[in-house]
């Protein structure tokens, strides 16, 4: 057994420059680790709460209230627990928060803390750490290596396509290979934008930051680019988008700028059914608002078999919302985020809950990243099937695929589920 002896915050800053918390843990043996939070963009209504002086940003004062609520609040409940018990970390975490979506000691801090611990109990354990969070998880972990899936375009701020994700999804599964896939469509999207006269510039999520005035013309010139590469869709890859439907919904429909007016949901199922047929589209994630439960459930009913219907916003990385959902028909996929439900514990469960009913799981960064490669851990100890970490690009990003690269060293090709 190791104490956690000391528990410490600095506030720092994330990838997009915006102030974060960030939870040092000291513990027995000369652990000293620290992690900070990241953030979404796009923060649906269920995550958890980020707790700041939002009137004080851009400046690190921003943090101040997070500062205090890991001294005041978190520290005393942690000081001489095993650090190597994650769940009665977390659930401690749980407790003195008290309420729901970490209001009171703010989810940001919850996650970092969560993520330090878990970094110091793999250090005092002597495990790697996906090692020690599959021990951690609420079954015997299902060790594997996630395949890599890339922003390989994000739709340019002001764009009509602002907030969506174009996604590509290798169908190699060795991390080499498929990361190898993902520089070379990067750089042949790059030619292909700068051919036609766009200018070209990095997304804040290591890919390309493109304005083609919409979702067709982007997904046909990522086709091409990875045609120019000798990759052939459906074969060698498949496509996903990142629809961000909440951040459209309006009472008079979906008003998607990529859109000429606002479809209702029929419609747009429609317009996304026809997307699958004629591109190697196969993961549709946050199509609609989470309250839409009919477009969902439709939506999945139709693609069966032939693409995910993916939940990010609609189950916030919650276990329980990902199995009433999946039960309910209304997705076969969901995004994890840590800092979305709050800690490692419940990032962890969320995984199982997804793995129990055999649908997609997507590890998945924020836009607002940090430099730890916490979340490639995440995804191979709980067995998700993809690792969503930007596009290939960026220290941010890029330090996410090169630990797995790290890590499939440990695992044979023979046997790709355990190390
Ligand atoms: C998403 C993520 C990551 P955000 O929506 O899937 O790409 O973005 O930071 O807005 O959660
Ligand atoms: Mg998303």
């Amino acid at each position: 057994m190791r104490l956690i002896r000391e528990v410490g915050a600095r506030a720092v800053f994330d990838s997009n420059g915006i102030p974060a918390i960030e939870v040092e843990i000291v513990a027995d043996g000369g652990i000293r680790v620290a992690e900070s939070a990241p953030r979404g963009s796009t923060t649906g209504e269920f995550e958890a709460y980020v707790l700041e002086d939002a009137t004080a940003l851009p400046t690190l004062a921003a943090v101040a209230p997070a500062l205090t609520s890991v001294l005041d609040l978190v520290r005393p409940a942690l000081i001489g627990r095993d650090v190597c018990d994650q769940r009665a970390v977390d659930t401690a975490l749980r407790e003195v928060d008290g309420g729901a979506y970490f209001r009171r000691i703010g989810g940001n801090v919850a996650v970092a803390t969560s993520m330090a611990v878990a970094q110091a109990g793999a250090l005092a354990s002597g495990r790697a750490l996906y090692r020690h969070l599959a021990e951690s998880g609420s079954g015997p972990g299902p060790v594997r290596l996630p395949v890599p899936m890339f922003n390989i375009a994000d739709g340019a701020v002001g764009s009509n396509t602002v907030y969506t994700e174009f996604l590509l999804l290798p169908t190699a599964t060795e991390p080499a290979v498929a990361l190898d896939q993902g520089v070379r469509v990067r750089a042949a999207l790059a030619a292909r934008l700068t051919g036609k006269g766009h200018r070209c510039s990095d997304s804040t999520q290591g890919g390309w930051s493109v304005d083609l005035g919409g979702c067709e013309a982007t997904m046909e010139l990522i086709v091409a680019a990875a045609e120019d590469c000798g990759l052939v869709g459906g074969q060698d890859f498949h496509l996903g988008l990142d629809l961000s439907g909440a951040e459209f919904a309006t009472p008079a429909g979906y008003a998607f700028p990529w859109l000429e007016e606002p479809l209702s949901a029929a419609d747009l199922t429609r317009r996304y059914l026809d997307w699958v047929d004629r591109y190697p589209l196969t993961f549709l994630e946050d199509a609609f608002e989470p309250a839409d439960e009919a477009a969902w459930h439709g939506l999945r009913a139709r693609l069966v078999n032939r693409a995910a219907v993916v939940g990010d916003d609609l189950f916030a990385s919650d276990a329980e919302r990902i199995d009433r959902g999946v039960r309910a028909g209304l997705a076969d996929g969901a995004l994890i985020k840590p800092n979305q439900v709050g800690t490692v514990t419940q990032a962890l469960d969320a995984l199982d809950a997804g793995a129990r009913h055999g649908i997609t799981t997507v590890v998945s960064q924020r836009s607002g990243e940090t430099a730890s490669a916490f979340i490639t851990h995440l995804a191979v100890a709980g067995g998700a099937t993809w690792l969503k970490a930007g596009g290939p690009a960026r220290m941010d990003r890029i330090a996410k695929f090169n630990e797995l690269l790290r890590i499939a060293e440990e695992f044979t090709p023979a046997d790709g589920s355990h190390g």
